[in-house]
């Protein structure tokens, strides 16, 4: 008897997901205990043997042992506790980067076409920046579906539309998004810091666009946190403005065509500045 598991799950953990295609064989303890005694030691990388609340994979890959880590332990001293170092996908063992004053996170210059890993770094390796494209649902201003919005992008989506979405390579400190009818492009900055942070924005039509909603929303909230609607051939949309932010807050750019839209374009300049 085999049986097979397909395939393997995307992950930004560091360790893989119970593996993509495997076959076991129902003779497999038989031979085992023939040829090397006792039985099969299996080990499932996303189980937790120990069911102290750590993958064995988070366990081995920080700790060099399958189970026996303690949980609520805090090695790094950063204040987090190995199980919520879990949970936010931050390693165990180092710290989080001390961020001076004035640190400045820049799409244009963060964002690197070639890179693979996502989201996006910032120099100091904080998961930072995440680019998406949304296409739009039947409600109004609602979207259904996303995807990542970095290197090659789908060309199409399984709802019977055709999709064209990209980002322009960076050219003077700026992002060139562009898409189709009913869709949208967003990218989002989750804060690896807290206390106040200057964020400017500035959203630029480009030549031939129809009308754009820009929309920047913190979090999961309804109430944006500033929206705007760019017309064809008009002046800029800008932001700037100093909040007060928490560790792991995320603000959410969308710019979107309208259903009425043909093949939009604009440009996106974004920074945040730490003000300490
Ligand atoms: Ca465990
Ligand atoms: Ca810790």
């Amino acid at each position: 008897m085999l049986a097979f598991h397909a395939p393997e799950w995307i992950t930004d953990r560091p360790w893989r997901e119970d593996f993509a295609l495997r076959g076991f064989s129902s003779e497999e303890p038989a031979h085992w205990a023939k040829w090397f005694g006792g039985a099969p030691g299996w080990i499932s990388e996303y189980g937790d043997d120990d069911g102290n609340g750590l993958p064995n994979w988070f366990e081995h890959y920080y700790f060099a042992q399958w189970t026996g880590t303690d949980p609520n332990a805090d090695p790094d001293g950063d204040g987090s506790a190995n199980r919520q170092e879990y949970a936010d996908g931050t390693d165990p063992r180092n710290p989080p980067a001390v961020y001076p004053s004035g640190y400045r996170w820049d799409a244009a210059t963060d964002f690197r076409p070639k890179d693979e890993t996502y989201p996006i770094l910032d120099s100091l390796g904080a998961k930072v920046w995440e680019f998406q494209f949304l296409s739009r649902d039947e409600r109004p201003g609602r979207f259904a579906a996303a995807g990542l919005l970095v290197q090659q992008l789908p060309a199409w989506l399984e709802r019977g539309d055709s999709w064209s979405f990209g980002i322009g390579k960076p050219d003077a400190g700026s992002l060139s998004y562009f898409g189709e009818a009913n869709s949208a492009a967003s990218q989002v900055w989750t804060s690896p810091v807290s206390g106040r942070v200057a964020l400017a924005i500035r959203v630029a039509p480009e030549s031939g666009i129809t009308p754009l909603s820009v929309r920047l929303t913190k979090g999961g909230a309804e109430q944006p946190v500033w929206q705007g609607t760019l017309e064809p051939n008009g002046e800029p949309l800008s932001l700037s403005r100093e909040l007060q932010v928490n560790r792991g807050d995320r603000f959410r750019l969308t710019v979107a065509g309208r259903p009425d839209a043909s093949r939009w374009s604009a440009r996106v300049t974004w920074t945040s500045v730490f003000a300490g």
